[in-house]
């Protein structure tokens, strides 16, 4: 599965993006996202490729962020796209049947939309968060379970989380927590990312 911990990189955080996402997979990540608005395709494809090196021994699923052409031509693991990235089941027929496909709901009536082929989604932003300027209104954890209850699939929480929300994700019904400053920008990201896993292991 693509939780309980999955963190995305960023590319303007303190240490580089290998470096983010070798911290997470040593500090037990299930997956990592590749997340960069502003890089090249080419650029993308490269670090797409040297992640998967990194991640695939470890067993961490690497999942690239808006750009199906990045994700075939890396042969990463899986794609994630947002609302305003295209439609999910021209993406899945594109993306081959193989690869893992995310899609973000930013609220409950989304989840009509949800067609087969798609295998988690990814629900938020919970909080507001600064990582994503533009995002939708948060949703809260009421939100969250609506969503929940309403996608056919296993439904990742994002946006504004880290250490102490996993008892209200897991109440929610989430699958896991999706986060990027609490791992990238925390003092230790592999300590970090190990702590999340802990505390949803233990809740
Ligand atoms: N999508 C919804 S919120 C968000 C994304 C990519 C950013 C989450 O970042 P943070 O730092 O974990 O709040
Ligand atoms: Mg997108």
């Amino acid at each position: 599965m693509i939780g309980p911990v999955y963190v995305i990189t960023d590319p303007d955080a303190p240490l580089s993006v290998m470096d983010q996402a070798r911290a997470a997979a040593r500090g037990g990540a299930s997956a990592v996202q590749l997340r960069d608005k502003t890089a090249t395709d080419a650029d993308m494809v490269a670090m797409a490729r040297a992640l998967m090196a990194a991640l695939r021994p470890r067993g961490v699923k690497l999942i690239v962020n808006d750009r199906l052409e990045v994700a075939l031509a890396a042969g990463a693991d899986g794609l994630h796209i947002g609302q305003g990235d295209g439609d999910p089941a021209e993406i899945r027929t594109r993306l081959g049947p193989d690869r893992l496909l995310g899609v973000s709901i930013e609220a409950a009536g989304q989840c009509a939309a949800i067609p087969p082929g798609v295998d988690y989604i990814g629900a938020g932003p919970v909080r507001a968060t600064a990582t994503k300027p533009d995002h939708a209104p948060p949703i809260g954890f009421d939100g969250l379970a609506e969503i929940v209850a309403r996608s056919p699939v296993p439904t990742i929480a994002i946006g504004g989380l880290g250490p102490g929300d996993a008892p209200a994700l897991r109440r929610a019904g989430a699958a896991g927590i999706a986060v990027v400053s609490a791992v990238v920008r925390a003092p230790d990201p592999e300590a970090a990312t190990r702590a999340l896993v802990d505390e949803w292991r233990t809740t």
